[in-house]
């Protein structure tokens, strides 16, 4: 039976810390406004709620400035979590917290091996596989050590090398549904997902490629008007999110929630 990929019932998120303002950003455009970063968070948890999602709210760490980007460090499916290594220094304590919230949340917690480094933000389920980018928070043996453990949830891991400038796989791609992947230009070039359909951003609008599909529903940052007629005209339900002061901190739509659901 294909595994469902994009039907979740459940989800974990983390408050947004007013530590945030030293969160990781590759070129800083100004630090997020906590209150504002506050309300865009309420906004995703609120939406997933209304998709049907009951998201579990932990309280903000202030320890780690990033620590509301839940999606770094665990991967998790309806049969089991995985502990990951998040690669950068100033993330790689997060695991530490998640470890708890995963073991109460889960009944198969397999933690990576004390060797490489790996990213949620670097995963990308599909039915058939599951893609790992290589970045500057995946390394070749985290990501060899992810294919491992995927292969103990029944999952294939696949390691691909996305295009260089790209912060995690996900920031230039995400899953529409289970045969197409929305992605920018470069990364229709590297053609990095066999038998998977392309949609293609169009170009000036590169940030939206982080959407999240929730059910029937594509959630998209607001703001790209282009790609959000492109996914209409396909046939997508789109809801907008506003995410300004998200996006100072590189992050997108699916780095906020660790989604699954849960066993019948
Ligand atoms: C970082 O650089 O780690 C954070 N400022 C952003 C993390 C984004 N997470 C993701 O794409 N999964």
């Amino acid at each position: 039976m294909p595994h469902s990929v994009h039907r979740f019932d459940r989800a974990l998120a983390r408050r947004p810390a007013a530590s945030a303002v030293d969160g990781l950003r590759a070129v800083d455009r100004g630090a997020p406004d906590i209150a504002a970063l506050r309300a865009e968070h309420e906004a995703y948890v609120g939406m997933l709620e209304s998709l049907g999602v009951a998201v579990d709210v932990l309280e903000a760490d202030e320890g780690f400035p990033d620590s509301m980007f839940v999606e770094d460090p665990a991967l998790v499916f309806d049969n089991g979590a995985i502990l990951l290594r998040p690669g950068a220094a100033s993330r790689f304590g997060e695991a530490v917290a998640m470890e708890r919230e995963l073991t109460a949340r889960f009944q198969r917690l397999i933690p990576l091996p004390d060797r490489g480094f790996a990213d949620g933000g670097d995963v990308m389920v599909t039915p058939a596989a599951v893609f790992i980018g290589l970045s500057a928070r995946t390394d070749a043996a985290g990501a060899e050590d992810l294919v491992e453990a995927l292969a103990e949830l029944g999952r294939k891991g696949v390691v691909v090398t996305p295009p260089p400038g790209v912060l995690h796989l996900k920031t230039a791609c995400s899953l529409l549904d289970d045969e197409t992947v929305l992605m920018t230009e470069a990364m229709e070039k590297a053609a990095l997902f066999p038998g998977m359909r392309a949609l293609v951003v169009p170009e000036g609008e590169e940030p939206v490629a982080n959407a999240l599909r929730v059910n029937d529903t594509v959630l998209i940052t607001e703001g790209f008007p282009k790609t959000e007629t492109m996914l209409r005209e396909n046939g997508y339900a789109v809801r907008r999110l506003k995410l300004d002061e998200v996006m100072k901190l590189d992050a997108g739509l699916s780095c906020m929630s660790l989604r699954w659901k849960a066993p019948d």
